[in-house]
């Protein structure tokens, strides 16, 4: 039994084990980089792994940060461009280990691209692909619908995450997102391979990966068009392996936002199947189009509630034009029908969006305007209006200009301020990573890319806690992360690869509460402690984001290379 610290009176988290912040990973040599030391200092030294002094600097102030509750001092190396591993050195005290080089995010963009395979439900892990983290088939039987009592086959997909619960909406939100990074960077792609049973089959490993995702939406629609909102258990498993949760599985009621989602995200990875398997493309546009066809005849929102007894998640939403917008510009974006375009105008200029236009760029489960836009921008059609086009990058880039001022107040150059550390803080991190890649692309401003890299930097484990939340990832990162196979397979690891939620200042369950104190500074409400579902766990839509975000890294860089 780990006994944690509990309620005492210096700062919770203060005494991390490594005092200055680095990311662990590493850095580009052209790149900024940066340490961040919460103590004042004259001198920082950069140090080779005999300890050798290769580089020397002065640290300067940046002064009180809001969120970390730090005085922060800087240790700026920038011009310090030697490929190498290293550590940063003031006084007697160092950093975690990194490197420097041009290829430094490549193993980490593999693991978080590796990390789906492991998820998979329905399907038993193999050693040759899983090595000791195989284990047995899982949830392969019948599932009994809520609506009527039919035993139905939903087995597939991924788990959604640190529970072995499926959810249409978060589904659909990460496998789009793996589908635009595929799309806006379809080269880096082409050389991964995550050594998964496809690999090697002529399709990119990512897009095999979506389409075990993809098979099991396909299962989650009903014969009118409409989609299942969730399968799971009634209350979430014990932790325990997922071939051991042997508790009966069931589908619950239809949603509009599942329905939606799942037809825009079909009405997607239909226009990227076409070039490699132009049936399975055929099956997803006509589940896009039943989709579609259901939300036409119903334009209320339906809803989605558990039953009483149930405990697993809710991804609720309070509304579904967000989703209805994604679903119109998929459509259009895939067949160049006008009534589509006019759908998706019409809700573009919904009152919906009036005093809240940032939906239509919002890139999350419950709020997914922002791939809407990417479709309609992205599309080729004739017809599209180029006015919603110009908005829609102006809007963009605004956001990223936002962003890029939010990340220099902060000492550590985040983006999130105290209000954004909420369950899966992380995730808003990797967003404005992914928004700060889009802009670059739609500017050609370097900046933004910077800022891109930074987000990663704090990810990695320049912030607060010197923590690197991804697990199996640099020296000092989360190895009790909330994810049932890791709490239960008896391994010392944790499956590697998973982005952790992070830090959240609301501490949504019962651990977190007990053992943080509050009052806390947000970007120190974290504990590595398997109990804590809001701090702790991982999700398939927070490994997406940082799929994007390194996807578009290794792009930009590629073709920097192409330029000298
Ligand atoms: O990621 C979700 C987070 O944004 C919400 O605040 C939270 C509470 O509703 O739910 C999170 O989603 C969980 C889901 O409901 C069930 N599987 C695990 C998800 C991550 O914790
Ligand atoms: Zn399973």
């Amino acid at each position: 039994m780990l006994i944690y610290p509990k309620k005492k009176d210096k700062v919770f988290g203060s005494d991390t084990p490594y005092r200055i912040f680095v990311d662990q990973v590493g850095y580009l040599p052209d790149s900024r980089k940066i340490a961040v030391l919460p103590f004042p200092a004259e001198l920082f030294a950069i140090i080779d792994e005999n300890g050798d002094k290769l580089y020397e600097g002065e640290v300067r102030s940046f002064g009180h940060d809001e969120c970390s509750g730090d005085d922060v001092y800087l240790a700026d190396f920038s011009d310090f461009r030697r490929n190498g591993t290293y550590r940063v050195s003031v006084g007697g005290k160092t950093s975690t280990r990194f490197r420097i080089g041009e290829s430094v995010y490549r193993k980490l963009f593999c693991d978080v691209s590796k990390a789906y395979y492991y998820t998979r439900c329905g399907h038993g892990l193999d050693e040759r692909f899983a090595g000791k983290f195989a284990h047995k088939r899982c949830h392969t039987e019948l599932a009994e619908s809520l609506e009527d009592g039919t035993m139905l086959d939903i087995k597939g997909g991924w788990h959604d995450a640190g529970d072995y619960g499926r959810y249409v909406t978060a589904g659909c939100c990460a496998c789009a997102q793996l589908l635009y990074a595929y799309k806006f960077f379809p080269e880096v792609f082409a050389k991964l391979n995550v050594n998964i049973p496809e690999s090697g089959s002529g399709i990119p490993d990512i897009l095999s990966e979506c389409r075990w995702e993809l098979e099991w939406l396909l299962k989650m629609q009903r014969a009118d068009g409409a989609a299942y909102h969730k399968a799971t258990t009634m209350r979430h498993a014990p932790f325990i392996m997922p071939e051991a949760d042997k508790s009966k599985m069931y589908v619950f009621t239809v949603s509009s936002s599942a329905t939606a989602d799942l037809c825009a995200v079909c009405a997607l990875a239909s226009g990227i199947f076409r070039d490699f398997d132009q049936t399975f493309s055929n099956r997803l546009r006509k589940a896009a189009e039943r989709g579609y066809q259901w939300l036409e005849e119903h334009p209320e929102f339906v809803g989605f509630f558990n039953p009483a007894g149930c405990d697993t998640g809710l991804y609720a939403e309070e509304g579904d034009i967000d989703n209805r917008y994604w679903a119109a510009a998929e459509m259009f974006a895939l067949t160049g029908d006008a009534k589509y375009n006019n759908h998706f105008k019409a809700l573009f200029s919904s009152p919906y969006f009036d005093g809240r236009s940032y939906i239509k760029t919002a890139l999350g489960h419950n709020m997914i305007g922002g791939l809407g836009s990417l479709a309609y921008v992205l599309c080729d059609k004739p017809g599209k209006s180029e006015e919603v086009v110009a908005f829609l990058n102006e809007l963009f880039t605004g956001e990223a200009y936002w962003l890029r001022d939010k990340a220099k107040k902060c000492g550590y150059a985040s983006t999130l301020e105290d209000w954004e550390y909420y369950w899966g803080s992380n995730m808003s991190l990797l967003h404005s990573g992914m928004k700060f890649i889009l802009a670059n692309l739609m500017t050609g401003r370097e900046e933004f890319y910077e800022y891109a890299l930074e987000q990663l930097h704090v990810l990695l484990g320049k912030n607060t806690l010197g923590m690197c939340y991804v697990t199996g990832t640099g020296e000092y990162s989360p190895v009790r992360p909330h994810y049932r196979p890791s709490a239960a397979d008896k391994i010392d690891e944790p499956v590697p690869g998973f982005v952790i939620g992070g830090p959240n200042r609301e501490l949504s369950d019962p651990f977190a509460k007990d053992i943080i104190p509050v009052g806390t500074p947000p970007m120190k409400c974290y504990i590595d402690d398997e109990r804590c579902y809001s701090l702790n766990e991982i999700t398939i839509y927070w490994n997406s984001p940082a799929i994007f975000l390194l996807a578009g890294i290794e792009h930009h860089e590629a073709l920097k290379n192409k330029d000298e």
